[in-house]
């Protein structure tokens, strides 16, 4: 029989490869999205209009316990894969009070519809390594105590202790993936990795001549988003609910990701990068890297995507998107 997933959050990264996936098993795929973002189809639905004609998109509101209920009430989900976030860590320090409003009651509205109307569909939470901040382990594990650093990482330990909630309260099958940072060609421009690879590509046309940034000694384990949606997918097929991480086990600095991305096209990154102190944050995660090894071996999950790999596809994509918007020879 045909499984039908609802997928919040369809418009972002993750979203919009986690639909092509599950497409490509089979899957009949429905995506909540914001009012404004169907009376503007054009600029909002970029990263999925490959797709538009094979998806059932409801407007609702994250910031409505009627709005989602009412969405609960009109199809049945096997499966609910609750991605939709405000996702930029620098943007909770600025409005921590919307952040923690959308991540924390849009996701309690979540499971609290689901339990009321349809107990038996399986939940996946996306939780975040900003949840282990200010690390107790290295690497991070599924048991590593939680320090957040930001408001972000403060609303997803509250969805994470959620969703743990509603699973040990009401035998839900409710999940959450621990997943670390995972990027590509899809990313929002106002993250590191894709402010980096899309300036590289602006400089390397002659648009740009430098490229603003914090803290370069951060450090973070990324992968690419392709691999990280399969590991959401197996989390719900398991027989029992369980939380997982989801991480390559590699560790770079920003510093690293700069070097690598500007070599892509043959400059020295020394030459552009400018240390602009508006990029700090008031607090700072300094290292992550998770340790995937229950992932490994209970869900037979692998990162197919190397840090080399990942970083020369978001630079390609990045120049081959320039060179057409400007319609000069790639
Ligand atoms: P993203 O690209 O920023 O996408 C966020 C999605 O949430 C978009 O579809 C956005 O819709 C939607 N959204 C935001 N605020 C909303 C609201 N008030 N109402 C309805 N929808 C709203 O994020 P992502 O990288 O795909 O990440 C997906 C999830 O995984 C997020 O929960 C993020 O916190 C979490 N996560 C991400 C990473 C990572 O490295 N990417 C790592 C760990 C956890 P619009 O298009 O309308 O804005
Ligand atoms: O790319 P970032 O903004 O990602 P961050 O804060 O690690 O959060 C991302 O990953 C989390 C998983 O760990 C997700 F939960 C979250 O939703 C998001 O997807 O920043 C990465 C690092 C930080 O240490 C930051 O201080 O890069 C450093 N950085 C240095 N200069 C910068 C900049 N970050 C940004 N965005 N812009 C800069 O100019």
């Amino acid at each position: 029989m045909t499984k039908r997933a609802l997928i919040t959050g369809i418009t972002g990264q993750d979203g919009s490869y986690l639909t092509e996936h599950l497409l490509s098993l089979g899957y009949e795929v429905h995506g909540l999205v914001r009012r404004v973002a169907l009376e503007d189809p054009t600029r909002r639905f970029t990263r999925i209009e490959q797709v538009l004609d094979r998806v059932t998109l409801h407007a609702a509101s994250l910031e409505s316990y009627p709005s989602i209920f009412h969405l609960f009430s009109k199809h049945e989900y096997d499966e609910c894969y609750h991605l939709a976030a405000q996702s930029f860590v620098a943007e909770s320090f600025l409005d921590g009070f919307s952040t923690m409003n959308v991540n924390i009651n849009g996701t309690h509205y979540m499971l609290a519809a689901i339990r009321e109307l349809q107990p038996r569909c399986r939940f996946y939470f996306a939780g975040s390594s900003e949840m282990f901040g200010k690390v107790r382990d290295v690497p991070q594990r599924e048991e590593t105590p939680f320090h957040p650093r930001s408001p972000y990482g403060i609303s997803k330990v509250a969805g994470f202790e959620l969703t743990r909630n509603y699973r040990e309260a009401y035998g839900m099958f409710a999940l959450s993936g621990l997943l670390f940072n995972h990027e590509g060609p899809r990313r929002g421009f106002e993250f590191v990795t894709r402010k980096i690879t899309s300036t590289v590509a602006r400089i390397k046309a002659g648009q740009a001549d430098e490229l603003r940034l914090g803290n370069l000694e951060a450090r973070r384990d990324w992968g690419h988003a392709k691999d990280y949606v399969r590991a959401m997918h197996l989390m719900l097929q398991q027989d029992e609910p369980d939380d997982y991480v989801v991480a390559t086990g590699e560790t770079h600095t920003v510093r690293e990701f700069c070097q690598r991305a500007f070599a892509e096209v043959g400059l020295d990154w020394q030459q552009y990068v400018k240390i602009d102190e508006q990029f700090y944050r008031p607090a700072e995660v300094d290292l992550l890297v998770g340790d995937p090894s229950k992932a490994r071996e209970r869900l037979g999950w692998e990162p197919e995507y190397s840090f080399e790999e990942l970083i020369r596809e978001m630079v390609r994509e990045d120049v081959r998107a320039l060179a057409g918007a400007t319609g000069a020879r790639a």
